[in-house]
């Protein structure tokens, strides 16, 4: 029989850091596509959410996390969890932190945690469009440097899509050699309806007011592919925690609600690739965050 060569190579890397520093918007940087949503809130992503990016022989599978922080809830609770089952049995990290300032309790705790595992950490160092003055970036590199022996340390802007490249071979090193473990046009593990979900929670976060949105979940009844095709129906229900909520996320004759719909459907139709038609509903639930069952409904496995 002939031996057959392969060349084919797979790395899972963890995505870790603390909230809002940019680990969504660089993994969907790297598969060049909107797989995680994002938004200024911390918080956005709730799961672990894989992306998947295969270039050539190489699939990088990254584990995109929720950031750390002190968990009140139930659903906090499940959140920081995810973040340390991420990161055991991956090849390597990416810790993402800011380009300047101090940094947190959790972010030397993490520090700590790659010291007691030996994981590799390559370090991207986001924002760095924000800096007034780019040199200050070798000092970061210096300061960063001193607290952990980085594989790597890449200065990196998710925004404008500097260091995208560089950081894509970076993390590539740490491919074994070995099956891919998704298609290769896959981009995420994430089922179609979580993924629709998704896209209507992001446009909820970024056009309601600060309160609400957390209290809020959504569930993609129905996703189903016209007979004649070229149309999906998509039926969606927003559950918020309380009635008054509900009327804020309906709005003034439905005009909240519409927004959302009609953002939330330009993006399906985009990451689909067909036209959507987007239902949604809004329903109260209270207290959901802290109730397993309901949690496990919407898609949170605990
Ligand atoms: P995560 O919580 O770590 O996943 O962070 P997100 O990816 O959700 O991003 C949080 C906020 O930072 C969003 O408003 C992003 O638009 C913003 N952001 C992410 N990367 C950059 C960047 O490179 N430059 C700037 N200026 N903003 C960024
Ligand atoms: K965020
Ligand atoms: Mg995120």
């Amino acid at each position: 029989t002939q031996h057959h060569e392969t060349s084919s190579r797979s790395a899972f890397i963890a995505i870790v850091g603390k909230p809002n520093v940019g680990k969504s918007s660089l993994m969907n940087a790297m598969l060049g596509q909107k797989v995680a949503i994002v938004s200024p809130k911390p918080q956005t992503t709730r799961t672990r959410i894989m992306g998947v990016l295969t270039k050539g022989e190489t699939q990088l599978v990254f584990i995109d996390t929720p950031g750390m922080h002190k968990p009140r809830t139930r659903l906090g609770d499940y959140m920081v969890r995810s973040v340390s089952e991420a990161v055991s049995g991956v090849d390597a990290c990416m810790l993402v932190v800011e380009p300047e300032g101090e940094l947190t309790e959790s972010e030397h705790s993490l520090i700590q945690s790659f010291q007691k595992s030996g994981l590799p950490v390559v370090l991207a160092i986001n924002k760095i469009d924000l800096l007034e003055d780019r040199s200050a970036i070798l000092a970061r590199i210096a300061q960063l440097n001193g607290l952990y022996p980085f594989a790597s340390v890449v200065p990196v802007s998710a925004v404008k899509g500097d260091g995208i490249s560089i950081l894509i071979d970076e993390l590539s090193a740490f491919a074994q050699e070995g099956p891919h473990f998704f298609d290769d046009d896959a981009l995420t593990d994430m089922p179609e309806k979580a993924l629709a979900g998704e896209i209507i929670r992001e446009k909820l976060l970024r056009l309601l007011n600060h309160e609400i949105p957390h209290g809020i979940a959504v569930s993609v009844e129905r996703m189903r592919e016209r007979e004649e095709g070229g149309i999906t129906d998509i039926d969606a229900v927003i559950y918020c925690e309380r009635e008054s909520h509900k009327g804020i996320v309906i709005g003034k004759k439905g005009a909240m609600l519409k927004k959302v719909a009609t953002l939330a459907r330009k993006d399906m139709e985009n990451f689909f690739g067909c036209k959507v038609n987007l239902q949604c509903w809004v329903k109260v639930k209270e207290d959901w965050r802290n109730r397993e069952g309901l949690l496990r409904s919407f898609g949170y496995d605990s």
